[in-house]
């Protein structure tokens, strides 16, 4: 339990650690109902620090205290304080020895932090703060050391014994006299060595009922290693794909980065029971099932991308975050940006660049700018935080991703290599800053890149505001930009950002002119004449631009690829959006101008929801949208982002005040007009996109399934007879599993008798599998359907529902609260009341996961009186719950204001 008034932790208070521990030896004792821990630490005081005086304060929580030794003798009672969250010694040594015992019940860790229980055995979580809950520690990232353990337990239960590093040795019974022989049931042991020093969150060790799979990578420079995948029994046959994501990521950072396995040995271990994703742990990654288990018949292609993702993002960060570490927790974007952006531009070289780009945008916008707009806003790097498990954001992680990528438009490809080989070069086994990422960036290109320190420090998301002027007697072209950041919860005011913005002019035949532009529009050394896209440097408050012989008034092109996370306004007319989004030659930029399109008319409709009246859609849009269908050939996953209309939560993003129904009703409504115009064209395309032969995850084939799922999804919003049978035979007929959500979830939507058909066989189809189950509570819990609320309260008493399950608990309370505004936000107050009990009942179990669904409520303050009464009323609820953490505390403090 925390303390009633949270401590606030501040940047601005950093000093480096009084002492130091260089080597940590960990004995683990595992029976039932009782882990028993004995470290031994090698410590000396930090001489960065000097404070000869200064106690000795080691990090706990929940942990017996059996017995402190120093130098090999056992301290007595008054030489040491250990309270519910510190061991404290008053004296020792310049350097010494630290032997603890401690003990506890993993069993009854329903955090998920630390080390605790799931389906198949024991395992750990220790990011941020975890570690301090299996032994005392100096639980922060730049006390680095090397570690040894050795795990004893029961055979039969816990057949796999694993930790960091390499295996150095094994046995059966115990291993040392330490551990006390177990009268019945046949223990064994393993001793693991990992040679890298690491931070303290990197540790994990399992104990568990496991199988696996194996396989081999010769690095290039011929080091053969070790790849193993452990799946809980029974899975085996989902985890093959996970083994290929993670040859071709191990090769591919060879190739982009020069960065290669530096471990004899690389295992990942996936659980049901997972707090996040997945978890970095040095050579010892592991996952929630989500992210390792698929086949055809139970995941998604969707799924599959999260896979091939996430696989490399872990690995990742064996370079971006194990080998180079953060100095203190807001750093945090210092590995997760990178690693995103890793991530992305593997996913990029992988798939389809623009679409991946497309996603990223589109999910940049629905959860980081809202983000950046309401009570939870904060910096890449933020200033200040209660609970660091709050601040694994969208913020740090994807926006960071934006801002590693700033460098790498700024710097160019080449540049930003030179960047990152010397940023390795310097601090590999270091814990750093930003600053420090930063430094080398500009060292390693003679670069100054002061200003984009500005990205790290200042929250918001900036507004750029242009127009264009066209002089034709001089033939040139003029851009005019204003820039400007809203402000954010304790800051007011802010300064200019660099804002790389890559822009083309498109002329009247939608081809590119020719670029040709003074170089001091354009960062150091890059070029653009001649070129078709320039990418120019905005740095000041106000800027123009002017772009010489231009034969004639172009349309301008903006921010093509998403070049930096902003707002950009101009007015274009309507005719010049649908110009764009037929011919603009940046991908992006095609979507980009349909998606500007839509919210258009969207927010017009809206209006017209609202006061009643009828709307005509411009026909602009109409037929562009019909060409979008008929061109769906050339490239059919595009052809799939650019027929999905922009999310409801986006379009309340867009008005001052939101209304979620007239939202869902506009949407619906324009979603309808265009499936009843292009019914045959839509129809056709769900035939004709079908995918032959075996199922591969792939970009063209899982395109096809993208672009005949959407028609069908278009199709059945008219709910009638014949579309509610095409879904559902869909449905019957669907091989694998992308198909099949697909039209379960048509179906979901749909007011006809197959839907409750359609439910009850697919749940008696998957029964025993976690994830197609979690899918299934889903499809529910998103339904727009009146009567949603009913069934998700009825769900929660179902037999498969279990809120001690983070992915269960996810797939129904948090996809309701934040994937379904439409009931969520209901007038009448309901949805937020019954979303306020569930943070409160979920807080007491895990108040990770309870604290994320207390975000639900962040952007209250933009709808309308009538909800923000009930909203407030929920968040008090909330807010005056008995023995609140500082996870949910924390959050809803803010939203309260
Ligand atoms: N670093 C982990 C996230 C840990 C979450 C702690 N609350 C996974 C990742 O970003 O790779
Ligand atoms: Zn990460």
């Amino acid at each position: 339990m925390r303390d009633a008034a949270p401590r606030v932790i501040n940047l601005k208070d950093y000093t480096p650690p009084a002492f130091l521990i260089s080597t940590v030896a960990l004995d683990v004792d595992i029976v039932p109902a009782q882990a028993t821990i004995r470290a031994v630490l090698r410590c000396a005081r930090n001489a960065a620090r000097n404070t000869p005086d200064e106690p000795l304060v080691l990090d706990g929580d929940g942990l017996e205290l059996l017995s402190v030794a120093i130098d090999g003798r056992a301290l007595a009672e008054g030489e040491y304080r250990a309270d519910e969250a510190h061991l404290t010694i008053a004296r020792v040594p310049e350097a010494f020895t630290l032997e603890t015992v401690v003990r506890f019940d993993p069993w009854k860790n329903t955090k998920l932090e630390g080390l605790y229980a799931t389906k198949a055995g024991l395992v750990t979580q220790c990011e941020a703060e975890g570690f301090r809950r299996i032994t005392y520690f100096i639980d922060r990232p730049d006390v680095m050391a090397t570690y040894a353990v050795t795990l004893c337990a029961g055979k039969e239960r816990f057949p796999h014994l694993l930790a960091n590093g390499n295996l150095v040795a094994r046995g059966e019974g115990e291993p040392t006299s330490w551990f006390l022989p177990l009268e019945d049931g046949e223990r064994h042991w393993a001793k693991w060595k990992d040679p890298f020093p690491k931070p303290c969150y990197l540790f994990a060790m399992v104990a568990a009922n496991l199988e696996v799979l194996e396989d081999h990578f010769t690095t290039r420079s011929e080091r053969n290693a070790l790849l193993q995948i452990y799946v809980e029994p029974g899975k085996l046959d989902q985890a093959g794909f996970a083994m290929q994501a993670l040859k071709k990521c191990l090769r591919w950072d060879e190739e982009i980065f020069g960065l290669e396995l530096d471990l004899e040995r690389f295992m990942i271990v996936a659980v049901s029971d997972f707090n996040a994703g997945a978890m970095e742990n040095k050579g010892l990654n592991i996952f929630n099932t989500k992210y390792i288990l698929a086949r055809s018949d139970t995941a998604t292609d969707y799924d599959y991308f999260g896979v091939d993702k996430v696989v490399a993002h872990e690995y990742f960060h064996n370079w971006t975050g194990n080998r180079v570490t953060c100095r203190d927790w807001f750093q945090l974007s210092l590995k997760e940006g990178l690693t995103v952006y890793r991530d992305q531009e593997y996913s990029a070289d992988e798939y389809s660049r623009p679409v991946v780009r497309i996603q990223e945008v589109r999910d940049l916008r629905n959860r980081q700018f809202p983000e950046d707009a309401g009570p939870m806003a904060h910096p890449v790097r933020p200033e200040s935080y209660v609970e660091i498990n709050n601040f694994y954001t969208s913020t740090v992680y994807d926006k960071g991703a934006e801002v590693v990528r700033l460098y790498a438009t700024i710097l160019g490809k080449d540049g930003f290599r030179r960047g990152m080989d010397l940023y390795f070069k310097r601090h590999d086994g270091q814990a750093v800053t930003c600053d420090d990422f930063r430094a080398a960036m500009a060292d390693a290109n003679d670069a100054d890149l002061t200003q984009l320190g500005l990205w790290y420090s200042q929250a918001g998301t900036p507004v750029v505001e242009c127009r264009g002027e066209y002089d034709g007697r001089n033939e040139t072209y003029t851009l005019r930009m204003k820039q400007s950041c809203p402000p954010t919860p304790g800051q007011a005011a802010k300064q200019p950002f660099v804002i790389p913005l890559a822009v083309g002019l498109v002329d009247l035949d939608g081809r590119d002119l020719p670029i040709n532009i003074d170089s001091r529009s354009l960062f150091k050394g890059a070029r653009a004449n001649g070129l078709r896209t320039a990418v120019l440097a905005l740095t000041e408050a106000e800027q123009t631009f002017v772009f010489n012989q231009v034969p004639e008034n172009p349309v301008p092109s903006l921010l093509r690829g998403f070049s930096a996370p902003v707002h950009v306004r101009y007015d274009y007319s309507d005719t010049e959006l649908a110009h764009l989004m037929a011919y603009d030659s940046d991908a992006f930029n095609r979507w980009e101008a349909g998606q500007a399109l839509a919210i258009r008319i969207l927010l017009a409709s809206i209006a017209s929801v609202r006061e009643g009246r009828a709307m005509d859609v411009p026909t602009t849009f109409i037929d562009a949208m019909g060409r979008v269908i008929s061109d769906g050939s050339k490239d059919p996953a595009f052809a799939a982002e650019a027929l999905m209309l922009p999310a409801e939560g986006y379009l309340a993003e867009c008005m001052e005040v939101a209304d979620p129904e007239a939202i869902h009703i506009a949407r619906l409504r324009l979603m309808r007009e265009i499936a009843t115009k292009y019914r045959t064209r839509f129809e056709g395309a769900f035939r004709h996109f079908t995918v032959p032969g075996p199922y591969s995850p792939d970009a063209a084939a899982s395109g096809r399934r993208a672009l005949r799922n959407a028609a069908l999804s278009y199709v059945t919003t008219i709910d009638d007879g014949t579309a509610r049978a095409l879904a559902f035979l869909e449905f019957r007929r669907a091989e694998n599993m992308t198909d099949a959500m697909a039209a379960l979830t048509c179906l979901a939507n749909s007011a006809g008798a197959e839907r409750e058909r359609a439910l009850s066989m697919f749940y008696d189809k998957w029964k025993d599998e976690a994830l197609v189950i979690d899918k299934w509570f889903r499809v529910q819990a998103t339904s727009w359907l009146p009567g949603t609320l009913d069934r998700v309260k009825a769900l929660t008493a179902h037999p498969a529902f279990d809120l001690k399950n983070p992915n269960r608990a996810r797939s129904l309370l948090h996809a309701f609260a934040m994937d379904n505004p439409l009931h969520f936000h209901s007038a009448d107050g309901s949805g937020y009341q019954w979303v306020a009990q569930q943070v409160i009942a979920l807080e007491k179990l895990n108040p990770q996961v309870a604290s994320r669904l207390a975000r639900a409520f962040d952007r209250w303050k933009k709808y309308d009186a009538g909800r923000q009464v009930h909203a407030r009323k929920a968040l008090e609820a909330i807010r005056n719950a008995e023995g609140l953490s500082g996870n949910v505390g924390e959050v809803v403090g803010r939203a309260l204001g």
